[in-house]
C-alpha cells in the first residue's frame, strides 16, 4: 500500500537571505524527502495575499504578505510517505520558541513571523499550494 504524498514547502525570505536554502534542502533530503520540483522566485505582494488568503482576517495578514514578498523564496514540492504531516512535524511549531529539538524552526527560525519555512497543513491544501506555484 502506498501513501506517498506531495506537499508544498517554502523556504521563506529570512532563511534565503541568510543563505540557508541549501542547508535546509539538505535537512529535507536527509530526512527522506525527495525534492521533486523547486524554484527560487520573489513573489509579488498580490501573490502573497492570494497565497495566504486563509489568514486575511488576522491582524498580522498585511505584515505577513509584505514579509513573504520582501525577498526571494524557494518553493519546493516535497515527496515522501505521509509527507504533509511529516513536513509539519519536521518544521516545528509556528513560533520557533515553541519548536521542538531537531526541527527546522528550532534551528533556524528567528521569530513567529520570520520562522524560515512554510508547509502545507493538509493534503487538500498541499494540492492547492502545489498548483499555485507549479501549475503552468
Ligand atoms: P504555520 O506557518 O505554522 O502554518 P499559520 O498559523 O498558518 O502557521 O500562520 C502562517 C504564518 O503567519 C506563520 O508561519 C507566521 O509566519 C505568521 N504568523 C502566524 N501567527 C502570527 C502572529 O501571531 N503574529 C505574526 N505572525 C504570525
Ligand atoms: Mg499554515
Amino acid at each position: 500500500m502506498s501513501n506517498i504524498e506531495q506537499t508544498l514547502s517554502i523556504i521563506k525570505p529570512d532563511a534565503v537571505e541568510r543563505n540557508l536554502d541549501n542547508e535546509i534542502k539538505e535537512m529535507f533530503k536527509n530526512k527522506g524527502f525527495k525534492i521533486i520540483k523547486e524554484k527560487k522566485i520573489q513573489m509579488a505582494k498580490s501573490d502573497a495575499e492570494q497565497f495566504y488568503k486563509v489568514h486575511e482576517t488576522k491582524p498580522f495578514y498585511n505584515d505577513l504578505c509584505t514579509y513573504l514578498s520582501s525577498g526571494p523564496i524557494v518553493a519546493m514540492i516535497l515527496e515522501k510517505k505521509n509527507s504533509v504531516l511529516g513536513n509539519r512535524e519536521f518544521m516545528g511549531a509556528t513560533n520557533p520558541k515553541d519548536a521542538g529539538e531537531g526541527t527546522i524552526r528550532k534551528k533556524y527560525g528567528i521569530s513567529i513571523d520570520k520562522n524560515s519555512v512554510h508547509g502545507s497543513d493538509s493534503i487538500e491544501n498541499a494540492k492547492i499550494e502545489i498548483d499555485f506555484f507549479f501549475k503552468d
